[in-house]
Order: C-alpha cells, then structure tokens, then sequence
C-alpha cells in the first residue's frame, strides 16, 4: 500500500470535477486501501479521491470511534436529504482552518461498493457531514467556499503565509 500526498488548498487541481469510474478492478480496489491508508495517516475521517489528485468520483470515510468502520463509496449520489444542521469543519486539503458550515441533517446515498455492487446507506450526524463534505471534493468544492468572501481572503493570506514561513 501507498500514502499519498494531500493536494493543499488553494491548490487549482482541488477545483476539478471527477469522472465516474467506469468498472470496479483491481486497480480501484487498491488505489482504495492507499486513499485508506493515507486517510488514517492523516489522521483524518474522509478523504476524496480528489485530494490526492486522482480525479475519479471515489471517497473513503470512517466516522467510527474506533476508526475500524471503512466504507468505500465509487460514484456516489446524494438520492435523498432531510432537514438541516450546523457542524463545525476542518479539512485536511486546509490545515488549521475550522468553520462552520450548514448542511442537510439525514442524507440517502447510493453507490457502487468495492465489488462494483449498488448500496445505499442512511446516514446522520458527524458520518452526513463527513459524506458530504467528501462528495462535494468531487464536484471540485472545498469547504471554505461556503463562507463569506472576506473570510475565505483571510484563509488565502493565513496559508500562504504560513507555506512562506516553512519554505
Ligand atoms: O475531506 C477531508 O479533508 C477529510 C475531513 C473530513 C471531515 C470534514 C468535516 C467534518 C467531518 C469530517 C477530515 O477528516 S478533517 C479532520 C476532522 C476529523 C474529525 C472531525 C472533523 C474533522
Ligand atoms: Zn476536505
């Protein structure tokens, strides 16, 4: 297996809107174990295939406690949601910037699993954040872009400011 590099907004390449993949392989089923792999190394609990420049509608997430509940979604689609709810977000594209943002409170997703088989799965809390936030990666959105123009300035200027330190 292989751990990726996380492209880091503001990044062009995190605006690119993924293709559906075409047929489940072995191929796919490996550049999953390493989205896997890169996502607990991060640590994080989501990660697009976007992110680390791979542009094919694939996220991992694992929103359990005991980070021991993969579940692989290829060429999600959102076919149901309900209600609204506020979390706080971070991602791992924009280190250190944590937001608030809105979005639907129950979600309905239907994918393609790692055998190439339909599921669909209900989902709530922190687990239709996170599937969310992973699905909107693939349409080449980023959360920041949910709020005001001044503060996404702000979050330009405080990422590369902090890059021209690190060089
Ligand atoms: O897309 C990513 O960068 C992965 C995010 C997923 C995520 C974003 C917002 C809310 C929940 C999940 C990373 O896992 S960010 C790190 C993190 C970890 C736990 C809770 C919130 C954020
Ligand atoms: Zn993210």
């Amino acid at each position: 297996m292989a751990i990726h590099q996380i492209l880091q907004y503001p990044d062009e390449r995190l605006h690119t809107i993924a293709n559906k993949v075409s047929a489940v392989t072995e191929t796919t089923r490996k550049f999953i174990n390493d989205m896997a792999e890169t996502m607990y190394a991060a640590p994080g609990i989501g990660l697009a295939a976007t992110q680390v420049d791979v542009h094919q509608c694939i996220i991992v997430v694992d929103a359990s406690e005991t980070h021991d509940k993969l579940i692989a979604f290829i060429n999600p689609e959102l076919i149901a949601c309900s209600g609204e709810s506020e979390c706080e977000e971070g991602c791992l594209s924009v280190p250190g910037i944590y937001e608030k943002v809105r979005r639907a409170k129950k979600i309905t997703v239907r994918a393609l699993n790692v055998e190439g088989e339909t599921f669909t799965l209900d989902a709530e809390g922190l687990l239709a954040v996170c599937i969310q936030h992973e699905m909107d990666h693939l349409q080449g959105k980023v959360f920041v872009e949910y709020l005001s123009h001044l503060k996404q300035t702000r979050i330009r200027s405080k990422l590369k400011k902090r890059r021209r330190e690190t060089m």
